[in-house]
């Protein structure tokens, strides 16, 4: 059973898949998984598989890309012997029998890919395809710091030795409607900047709908902001009424963020990260102590 983060993105569902069929083609009589609630947006990436838990009780659970329990997506009622795991976040409470944790790589994709090339396990085009597009996202085309001369290299490694028209592949990741362009303009026209040079914005749901887009479209427009120098860091609220909780999205080109986000059931990487708030009060708190963080960063002159 391959599982990953709530909330996934082109690296979770992209290694998640990426890594079952492997297995598969490596051992056709193996029973292989990827669960989770599937995205529509993120289909070109696969299918996922729906299956009933209780006719299984001898599991194996692949963890990737998620480094708490309480983040992983549709694990509740399995019942799993181990576990292995497999991530780039930094480490929290999930700690694998077999566990490949490292901060040094940009993506989960880049950690599969290199396992599957050291490996006997099985990869063809369509597997690479997946990877590639998985690594491309989470270091955000090669900009995040967490690009490496090793990403770089197995990128060039799967494009070479599965020709992937890789220009081509870029539509599925980057291609959006003018509503989507519209809505970033609202963002844009409605961030509140502090003297501290932090930058936040709280949506308004009623407002959100008339862009006729997603409101989680917000938590990938957050990254088309890391070059603006007015802001160090940066942070979008929005309210998720079905399950009646702030989601909270933070991105940072200065102070490390994703300890204050830790504080607020969340976490992620040092300049990207999110939280989960049920409370309002508490929404306030971390904008504050976000604000704060960075007229400590100013303070010590490090713009
Ligand atoms: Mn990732």
């Amino acid at each position: 059973m391959i599982a990953r983060h709530i909330g996934p993105d082109p690296d979770a569902i992209g290694s998640q898949i990426a890594l079952r069929e492997s297995i598969k083609l490596t051992f056709p009589d193996k029973k292989v998984y990827a669960i989770g609630a599937g995205v529509n947006k993120f289909k070109y990436l696969g299918y996922l598989d729906k299956l009933d838990y209780n006719s299984l009780t001898n599991a194996l659970l692949i963890v990737l890309d998620v480094p708490n329990y309480s983040r992983v997506d549709g694990i509740e009622g399995l019942m799993y012997n181990d576990i292995i795991k497999i991530d780039h976040h930094p480490k929290e409470d999930i700690i694998g029998t077999v566990d490949f944790t490292s901060s040094d790589y940009s993506s989960t994709c880049e950690m599969v890919a290199n396992l599957l090339y050291s490996t006997r396990l099985a990869i063809n085009k369509e597997i690479a395809t997946k990877l590639f597009l998985g690594i491309v996202s989470d270091s955000e085309r090669f900009l995040f710091k967490n690009t490496s001369v090793g990403t770089l290299e197995m990128s060039l490694r799967l494009i070479k030795d599965f020709d992937l028209d890789f220009t081509n592949l870029y539509n599925n990741l980057y291609e959006k409607g003018f509503n989507d362009c519209k809505f970033e303009a609202y963002i844009i026209e409605n961030l509140i900047i502090t003297k501290n040079s932090f930058a936040y914005i709280i949506f308004d749901n009623k407002k959100v709908e008339e862009f006729d887009t997603d409101i989680t479209k917000a938590s990938t427009i957050i990254n088309n902001f890391n070059f603006i120098k007015d802001f160090i860091v940066w942070c979008f609220v929005t309210f998720d009424e079905k399950n009646e909780i702030f989601k909270i999205n933070i991105r940072s080109r200065g102070p490390v963020i994703n300890e204050i986000a830790g504080k607020y059931n969340g976490g992620g990487h040092d300049f990207a990260s999110g939280a989960r708030i049920t409370k309002k009060e508490d929404v306030d708190k971390l904008l504050k102590e976000l604000d704060n963080e960075c007229k400590k960063y100013l303070a010590k002159g490090e713009k």
